[in-house]
């Protein structure tokens, strides 16, 4: 963008908006499509916004505009140069995504179109957006909380419906009151400690110390509850990392062109025809796995196939599972044996290739493992490897959506439980343990704080929000 379209005029009789208060970017994806919408918020929206836009059929463009949409000429402030027309929406503080005023006027898709109507926009007196700087400022203005902002950019990342229903109800604020209620468990165990702080030791009433203690047994554990939903989190909004091993011809790349139901990668009766790993997306149950057929592994002379073979062992050691196939139709040799001694057992699911042939492996010759026959010729046993692949990954269907943690609420509950505890410790010790307790349980409440911003710093806000894009 050019920089003469950065200033802010000075249209005459008109203060242009206080410098960077009022934001504006581009709210939907660039490049070709129907609608593109630049989304300006700030005291000054309205007053930007007035200078982009005219009434396409004279009258006031923002009389009684609130709450409803306007079909409206788009033209550039500087030049008055006609960009495009388009649909103006207006909402009032606080009844906006933001809290603030925010306009929010709808062009042409396309990348030059909707990059002019920006550019418009911002010569208009707005300020280019940061990442996530919208959704910042609808935290801070109290219209989320911090679990709702990152459920925002979860549905927005979501890979798969499963992730996205789970992300739209943690936007409904589920995960948020679990965590009001533990903090507020927490403070009146904390103010009641904090009560009798002023007094001396022999005040205490009898059997407050255990008392306390039990109630703080039973927050220990519901953290804890919380703790554990952390896999499920993990698995909707990172996915899985499933890895596909096994000797050259196993029938790796024919695994996964049937586990994907495309021809995605080369299948021939050439062992060592795979040398590059091959990754594409499915959804296993709703989790996004990321499924990756690698090189056959064997020694050989061949650099290129012997890197392609390192590289399958690091994408093995990586996994959340690894599937190693056996060739069904023959019988386990020595390499085989090999191959299976170092496998891991809680990350690796065997499986019995070319099941349409007659079986050469006889299950009594794998005691330790429990084996899923499948043929990736004629589709059998194919539903039986998902399923077993979800069970493997631990996805829970019958759990309760929308509550599940982060890896960042899990550190903030971690630090919690840790602080919990050591105060429970605390009050089983000398009665001048109170004091002690009393801080360590201040900083239980802190970590609790953290997760849905009832506390939060500059740096906090930062760390969440440069993980958002611009515009959102
Ligand atoms: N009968 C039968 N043949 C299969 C099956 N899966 C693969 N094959 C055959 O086995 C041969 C090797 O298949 P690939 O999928 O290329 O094996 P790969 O493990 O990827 O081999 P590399 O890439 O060389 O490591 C091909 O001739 C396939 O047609 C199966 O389920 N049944
Ligand atoms: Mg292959």
């Amino acid at each position: 963008m050019n920089s003469r379209r950065h200033r802010a005029p000075s249209a005459p009789g008109e203060a242009p908006p206080a410098p960077g208060d009022t934001i504006a970017a581009l709210a939907t994806a660039a490049g070709p499509a129907g609608i593109a919408v630049v989304r300006i918020s700030g005291s000054g929206a309205w007053a930007v916004a007035a200078r982009v836009v005219a009434p396409r059929s004279g009258g006031e463009a923002f009389a009684g505009n609130a709450g409803r949409c306007r079909h409206v000429r788009l033209h550039d402030p500087l030049t008055a140069e006609v960009l495009d027309d388009g649909v103006m929406l207006v909402f009032r503080a606080p009844r906006s995504y933001t809290g603030e005023d925010v306009v929010e006027l709808q062009g042409h898709g396309g990348g030059v179109a909707a990059r002019r109507l920006l550019e418009a926009v911002l010569a208009a007196g707005a300020r280019l957006a940061e990442p996530g700087e919208f959704t910042r400022r609808a935290f801070l203005n109290g219209r989320l909380d911090l679990t709702q902002a990152e459920a925002v950019l979860d549905l927005i990342q979501a890979r798969t419906d499963r992730a996205a229903q789970a992300a739209r109800a943690r936007l409904d604020g589920r995960l948020g009151a679990d965590i009001h209620r533990l903090y507020d468990s927490l403070t009146a165990i904390c103010a009641d400690i904090e009560a009798l702080l002023d007094f001396s030791e022999d005040d205490v009433p009898e059997g407050f110390m255990e008392e306390t203690a039990r109630r703080l047994g039973l927050l220990l554990e519901a953290v804890r509850a919380r703790v554990a939903t952390w896999h499920a989190g993990h698995l909707l909004r990172e996915g899985a990392l499933v890895v596909i091993s096994g000797r050259p011809n196993a029938g790796k790349s024919s695994l996964l062109n049937a586990l994907l139901g495309c021809d995605r990668a080369i299948v021939s009766e050439i062992p060592g025809t795979t040398r590059d790993a091959i990754e594409e997306s499915i959804s296993l149950d709703g989790i996004p796995v990321r499924l990756v057929d690698t090189a056959g592994l064997r020694k050989t002379d061949c650099a290129i196939e012997a890197e392609g073979v390192a590289r399958a062992g690091t994408l093995v050691a990586r996994a959340d599972l690894n599937l190693h196939l056996l060739d069904g139709s023959r019988p386990l040799d020595a390499e085989d044996h090999r191959h299976l001694e170092a496998l891991s057992p809680a990350r690796t699911l065997l499986v019995l290739g070319k099941a349409d042939l007659p079986p050469r492996i006889a299950p009594a010759a794998l005691p330790s493992w429990a084996c899923v026959p499948v043929s990736a010729r004629t589709g059998k046993g194919l539903e039986d490897l998902r399923r077993t692949l979800g069970e493997r990954l631990g996805v829970d269907q019958a759990a309760p959506m929308g509550s599940e943690i982060s890896t960042r609420h899990r550190r903030e509950l971690e630090q919690a439980a840790d602080a919990i505890a050591a105060s429970v410790d605390l009050l089983a010790g000398p009665p001048d343990g109170l004091v002690l307790a009393a801080l360590r349980l201040r900083e239980a409440a802190l970590a609790l704080g953290r997760i849905t911003g009832r506390v939060w710093s500059e740096e906090l806000l930062d760390a969440v929000f440069s993980r958002f894009c611009v515009g959102k």
